[in-house]
């Protein structure tokens, strides 16, 4: 129960709906129209934005924490101030989308301690390690790349404060993609050692970047319903094709090779075909058993834990100076 909101858990539509509202709110977003949070909305739907929502929230700030690492060691000033604005508008985003997440019924507080306990996902691309600085640039340009791709086609969606929301991250987002690609393109473009370094970041990044889009649509749970109700609005798949055939002809022109020896374009279609990318390993990273799960969650404890303070004297001010109405 969040609030006066009873939210269900459980990967199925559990609630038996009054058919005329169900209808009518179908009927509504068939006609393109937006849900806003005082709406009337089927509660399927409101746990299913809260799941997506909320682990997009919990990605922006886990995901702050690869590239985060390297501020320290960024090569030279003018790299350094524009890695440092990258990941505070990561974090940023977050804020955003927990907001936006809180007007469907789930306080932040709750929203936080799933991430924590590892109840709540996040996305499989940010447990892995930045190895070297190739590895932020590949971050920066191809990961962003990625979350373009998903933040603009789900702009269009049903639900307004999360196209909201999407709309404003993917202005800052498309500035992140250009500073990863300049990053990218100096390397490519300098001394063999930098030329490696970044080929090796691509081939340590690639399988993770093919699994950010999803399942394959056929081992899809949630794409079905999201689409017809218009929260998804491309399937993973589709996605997926959709970076391919933005990506791959970029990052061949820059003389990169990508560590899929399947992968071929059609001739007839224009579409790049790939290999599988071990789903496997994309279940096991997931689901907690990833190169860095346990220590980005660590990580984001110790950080809870050392805010308590600052939360704790907020909470203490709000109640001291808001006035009583009488
Ligand atoms: N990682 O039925 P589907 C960013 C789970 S933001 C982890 O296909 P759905 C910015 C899924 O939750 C990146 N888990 O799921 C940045 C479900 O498990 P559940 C985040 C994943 O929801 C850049 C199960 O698999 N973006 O990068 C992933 O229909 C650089 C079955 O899957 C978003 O979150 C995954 N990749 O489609 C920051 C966008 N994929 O919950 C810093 C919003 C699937 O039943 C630096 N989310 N799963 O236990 C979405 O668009 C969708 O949720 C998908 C997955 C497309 C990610």
């Amino acid at each position: 129960m969040y609030g006066n909101i009873s939210i269900v858990d459980g990967p199925t539509n559990q609630v038996a709906e009054d058919p005329e509202k169900l209808a009518a709110f179908e009927a509504k977003i068939a006609r393109g129209e937006k849900i806003e949070p005082h709406d009337w909305m089927p509660t399927e739907y409101r746990r299913q934005l809260i799941r997506m929502i909320e682990q997009h929230a919990h990605s922006e700030i886990i995901g702050a924490l690869p590239e985060g690492t390297w501020i320290t060691r960024a090569p030279g000033f003018k790299r350094k101030m524009a890695l440092m604005a990258k990941v505070q508008d990561e974090v940023g985003h977050a804020q955003l989308l927990y907001s936006a997440a809180e007007t469907l019924g789930k306080s932040r507080e709750a929203m936080i301690d799933d991430l924590l306990s590892g109840k709540s996902k996040y996305s499989n691309v940010f447990n892995y390690p930045a190895y070297t600085w190739a590895d932020t640039a590949i971050i920066a340009w191809l990961i962003d790349a990625s979350a373009i791709i998903n933040q603009v086609t789900n702009s269009k969606g049903s639900y307004a404060p999360y196209c909201r929301a999407l709309e404003r991250i993917c202005m800052e987002e498309s500035f992140h993609l250009k500073y990863g690609y300049d990053n990218v393109v100096t390397l490519a473009t300098g001394t063999p050692t930098q030329r490696q370094m970044v080929q090796e970041a691509l081939n340590r990044w690639w399988r993770p970047i093919m699994h950010f889009f999803g399942p394959p649509d056929k081992a899809s749970v949630h794409t079905e319903q999201l689409t017809r109700w218009k929260v998804k609005m491309a399937t993973n798949d589709e996605m997926r094709q959709q970076f391919f055939n933005q990506y791959v002809p970029k990052i061949l022109e820059l003389g990169l090779s990508i560590p899929d020896p399947e992968l071929k374009k059609d001739p007839l279609t224009g579409q790049w075909a790939y290999g599988d990318p071990d789903w496997d390993e994309f279940k096991r990273v997931i689901n907690g058993d990833g190169p860095c799960n346990a220590e980005r969650l660590a990580v984001r404890r110790v950080a809870e834990e050392r805010g308590r303070w600052v939360r704790e004297a907020l909470r203490k001010a709000d109640q001291k100076y808001v006035t009583p109405l009488a």
